[in-house]
């Protein structure tokens, strides 16, 4: 054989072999090992604060309709007023979001201490809010915006350092395809996965964290068949449980583990014990997740920063959701209760990030806990000022543990009482209030003795 000849036969062979390469598929339901699973979840467990992004045509409304405002969810709308498709679709096309700038979110949910955001790729009204070359009802092709958006958050999420994530909805009110079983395979196969795959080739999300999927079409097979189709594509990609049918209502965790997906997904609600299963709770700062004009009912910061320490104390994440207007601005209620939880996570983020779940996760309903990995270092985080001492039952100090109250550099005085437990003294400077490292809740940081 001449040695051109050979070339080309090993060439031809080498082809033949990576083709075989890219087809072959991976049944990761099935054969993911409880290793390669703690591999690819380490980052997420960290992470414990993650911004949730509601935004879409439904933000043209933001909540009003012929001079109506709804209450509650404002991304409802064209559902709630029973909106006719072709008319909806004109209310959105507007949508000109001139102020936006991903680099004012981006840094915005850095410096809140967000470790991840997850916005909305496609809501429940269908609208795709990147380029999509597979639909032409997208932000670029419909809208007067003319844009994208999602590629330059994307993008400033990785100069910021925070993970780049995205929610996309399995129903789909846009696509008449979406709705019956005779089409649905149609709606399905042309545009959901197509849709999915440019996400991922594109935008290259972290997290897909899936919604919708309680419409009566959707099935625990398709979920499963959908999740390996999206590993298949990137094999570290970490997927909400609400890709299948396993989500037990609004508490959000999966029936059983036969279920599909990699954490349960409580809505409204943070579940009322600690769990070792993975969770994250999703919230809501006022009663909506799309910009409601009507909606002032805020939770305090103080509410926020205790739901995240109660969250982390029981095993979860917290993603807390903004809605941004139709100009493409957060909310001033939002940004300023991300910057007050912000200043104290620099104060006391030891205490939160890259913890794990203590012995006991609270002590009476004012004192929560979290622990170093190594189980060396108890948090014992107050919810309110303790006064002069903090007696504390649950755990003991080690014999030569100094203890400290983060952001305050002085060690504090402490002893372990045969009856009483843990007593720390708290020095006279810091009852007032103008001398404490922070607000709304303190952290006592010390080595634990091992029992
Ligand atoms: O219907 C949605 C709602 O609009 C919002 O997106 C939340 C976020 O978890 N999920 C829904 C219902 O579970």
């Amino acid at each position: 054989m001449q040695l051109k000849t050979i070339c080309t036969v090993i060439i031809l062979s080498l082809a033949l072999l990576s083709g075989c390469k890219t087809l072959e598929t991976r049944d990761y339901v099935k054969t993911e090992t409880k290793v390669e699973k703690e591999k690819r979840m380490k980052w997420w467990r960290d992470a414990k604060f993650g911004m949730f992004i509601h935004w879409g045509g439904y933000s043209q409304l933001g909540g009003v309709y012929k001079g109506d405002t709804i209450s509650g969810n404002a991304e409802w709308i064209q559902s709630k007023k029973k909106i006719p498709a072709d008319k909806y679709v004109k209310l959105i096309q507007p949508f000109n979001p001139v102020k936006y700038s991903a680099d004012d979110w981006a840094k915005l949910a850095h410096d809140a201490g967000i470790k991840y955001l997850v916005i909305t790729s496609k809501h429940h009204e269908g609208l795709a809010m990147w380029d999509s070359k597979v639909s032409d009802f997208d932000i670029v092709d419909f809208t007067v915006y003319g844009k994208d958006v999602l590629k330059p958050l994307s993008e400033a999420c990785e100069n910021e350092g925070v993970r780049f994530c995205t929610y996309h909805s399995i129903l789909d009110w846009h696509n008449p395809n979406a709705k019956g079983d005779s089409l649905f395979h149609l709606y399905r196969d042309n545009q959901l996965k197509p849709q999915l795959k440019e996400i991922i080739e594109e935008l290259n999300p972290a997290v897909m964290w899936f919604d919708g999927e309680w419409i009566g079409e959707w099935t625990e097979e398709q979920g499963k068949d959908l999740y390996n189709y999206l590993r298949n594509l990137n094999p570290d990609l970490i997927i909400n449980n609400r890709v299948g049918k396993g989500r037990k209502g609004m508490q959000g965790m999966s029936k059983d583990s036969l279920y599909v997906g990699d954490f349960g997904t409580p809505e409204q609600e943070i579940l009322d014990n600690a769990s070792a299963l993975d969770w994250e709770s999703c919230m809501t700062m006022n009663d909506t997740w799309g910009f409601n004009v009507g909606d002032h009912n805020w939770k305090s910061a103080q509410t926020l920063i205790h739901n995240l320490i109660d969250v982390v104390a029981k095993g979860g994440n917290y993603l807390l959701n903004v809605g941004p207007t139709a100009e493409g601005l957060i909310p001033q209620e939002s940004i300023d209760r991300l910057h007050e939880m912000g200043k104290w996570l620099e104060v006391n983020g030891k205490a939160i990030y890259n913890t794990k779940r203590a012995k006991h996760y609270k002590e009476g309903e004012k004192i929560r806990y979290t622990s170093t990995k190594d189980g060396k270092r108890l948090y014992a985080i107050t919810l309110e000022w303790p006064g002069n001492e903090l007696n504390i039952k649950s755990f003991k100090a080690n014999e030569n543990s100094k203890l400290y109250l983060l952001g305050y550099d002085t060690p504090l005085q402490w002893q372990n009482d045969s009856q009483e437990g843990l007593i720390i003294e708290i020095p006279d400077e810091l009852q007032h209030e103008e001398n404490r490292p922070c607000s709304y809740a303190y952290v006592f940081s010390f080595e634990v003795m091992p029992n």
